[in-house]
């Protein structure tokens, strides 16, 4: 058996079978396979030797042993420099194997595709033998060839036929090959999870995440950076920006990840058709009209200069017109120069607005999303380790909006205030925004003081505060001489904030003073 050159392939997903079954044949290789690989080899005319032939046992238990054998796994393991390893196989009549190529039985696509699957058959889709050659391989790659990715079978087949013994390219394929069946261990292991635990937290996170792309740099150039998506938790967290499709535009950054991911969460909140403009993960603008071309225009004039450079979100399609707009908008601070975006997000562009859109600028980056689903996880890293909490799913529809003052809210200022409520859930800690008539007039966002976050809503919004609803993510420590009375001096209606403060009976009195609503929502929204 000596000398002999041997390929291992069995296949459950066979794209490309044909071209890898004639290239190793022609290279002189004989083939072993598996049931269905060999008779689709066989089909096409390739020579291949059923792997009973090796193990002289038939395939049993309905497949669940078949090449769990001595005569496979001696083959792949033994070391080719250990005189002894290779006398053993000569004792057994065992040949080597130089190549071997698996790929699983497609579990994860089966569990969550969506007409669904029993127990049973998802159990009878986790492979056993499949993983166990790709690893035995992959451990002793120094001498066997592990292909996983059918994308891999010209550079494999080029690589033989070079006749090279390039250490480089076989570590490479290793390391696919244990990344690969790590990731279908996750699948399954994250399943089962499901199955024995519904509902529970913390979750099971298992996930090793598949590098989706190398990016420029981070946050700063200095900084390396790269991509990752997670498969499994698309489920969860539907589409959202890491299956968003690219249809124009430079290519995405670290820091537009993250805003245009802001931007989208923020826009899918509304029902009504709605644009948001983020900066710097803050949405600086927001507005809700049945015309989306009005909301986008007040969504910009909310503050024009932080919407130059920003991201621009739509919950809507973005048609010839809108892309128009988008395209010749002036910025409302000179009325002259056009205005600059890094990115435009929506859930589809008609083909002509897409057209105009990509004539506005080489760099515009245009996304396509899908919206995101509730009932997210959200994971972030400190050092050493992660956080992970359900995401902030709560709306306004959610909750009570509970009148402690003794003026109520009219019905449009109570409405105002719902629409801030769900604007501030968006803006990062301390967090204080002003809208009204679903418009954003002015927000304040990440000062480490709440008196400093409404100073900055209260100044953006001008003098069109007056009679606006004002919202805050948290409550007010302090009422008199404090933000509740420079609120209540600047003109708000009604003010909406979570309540729960020692000093919660100095808000009321001082909204009474000055004849402003106060509703408590016993719901706060940091986001830190
Ligand atoms: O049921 S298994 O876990 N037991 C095995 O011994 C075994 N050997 C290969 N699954 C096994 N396989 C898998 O069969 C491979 O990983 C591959 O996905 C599939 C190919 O089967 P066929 O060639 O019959 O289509």
């Amino acid at each position: 058996l000596a000398g002999k050159k041997q390929a291992l392939i069995s296949l459950s997903d066979k794209r490309d079978l044909v071209l890898l079954g004639n290239g190793l044949h022609e290279l002189g290789f004989t083939i072993i396979s598996t049931g269905g690989t060999a008779s689709s080899l066989e089909s096409s005319g390739v020579p291949v030797t059923k792997v009973e032939e090796l193990t002289h046992f038939p395939e049993m238990l309905d497949g669940r042993v078949k090449t769990l054998h001595p005569n496979v796994h001696g083959g792949i393991l033994a070391r080719r420099d250990q005189q002894h390893h290779m006398k053993a196989l000569d004792d057994h009549g065992i040949g080597t194997f130089d190549v071997v190529v698996v790929n699983l039985y497609p579990f994860y696509e089966k569990v969550s595709s969506s007409s669904g699957i029993s127990f049973e058959d998802a159990i009878e889709n986790i492979d056993i033998g499949g993983p166990t050659m790709i690893r035995a391989a992959a451990k002793n790659h120094k001498d066997v060839l592990v292909v996983v990715d059918s994308n891999d079978y010209p550079a494999l087949l080029e690589y033989l036929k070079g006749g090279q013994n390039d250490q480089e390219f076989r570590k490479w394929l290793a390391w696919k090959a244990f990344d690969h069946v790590a990731s279908y261990d996750s699948a399954v292991s994250e399943w089962l999870w499901k199955q024995t635990s519904k509902d529970k937290f913390p979750p099971s996170l298992t996930v090793p995440l598949s590098l989706k792309s190398s990016l420029r740099y981070g946050e700063n150039p200095h900084q390396k950076a790269a991509f990752y998506v997670d498969k499994s938790l698309e489920e969860v967290n539907g589409g959202g920006c890491a299956t968003a499709i690219q249809h124009h535009g430079k290519e995405m950054s670290y820091n537009n990840y993250l805003d245009a991911d802001a931007a989208w969460n923020c826009v899918c909140e509304f029902s009504k058709p709605t644009c948001v403009v983020v900066k710097h993960t803050n949405p600086c603008g927001v507005a809700s009209r049945d015309d989306i071309i009005e909301a986008y225009r007040l969504a910009v004039k909310a503050d024009p200069v932080s919407a130059f450079g920003g991201i621009v979100a739509f919950n809507v399609e973005v048609d010839e017109a809108l892309a128009k707009d988008i395209r010749e908008f002036r910025s409302p601070t000179d009325g002259e120069t056009r205005m600059f975006y890094e990115i435009v997000v929506a859930p589809s562009y008609t083909k002509k607005g897409l057209e105009i859109l990509r004539g506005k600028s080489k760099t515009l980056r245009i996304l396509e999303a899908t919206k995101n689903k509730r009932g997210k996880l959200s994971l972030r890293q400190v050092g050493g380790g992660w956080l992970a909490q359900e995401a902030d799913d709560l709306t306004p529809e959610d909750i009570e909006f509970n009148v402690v003052s003794g003026k109520s809210p009219q019905e449009n200022e109570l409405s105002d205030a719902k629409f801030a409520w769900l604007c501030v859930k968006h803006v990062k800690s301390n967090a204080i925004v002003i809208a009204k008539n679903n418009c954003m007039l002015g927000m304040g966002s990440g000062q480490p003081n709440r008196l400093e976050s409404l100073r900055i809503a209260t100044k953006k919004a001008g003098d069109e505060i007056k009679g606006a609803a004002l919202a805050s993510d948290a409550f007010f420590p302090f009422a008199w001489n404090d933000a509740v009375e420079e609120a209540c001096k600047s003109g708000v209606g009604v003010i909406a904030e979570p309540g729960g403060s020692i000093r919660d009976a100095d808000a009321v009195d001082c909204c009474n003073k000055y004849g402003v609503s106060l509703v408590f929502t016993n719901v706060r929204h940091f986001r830190h």
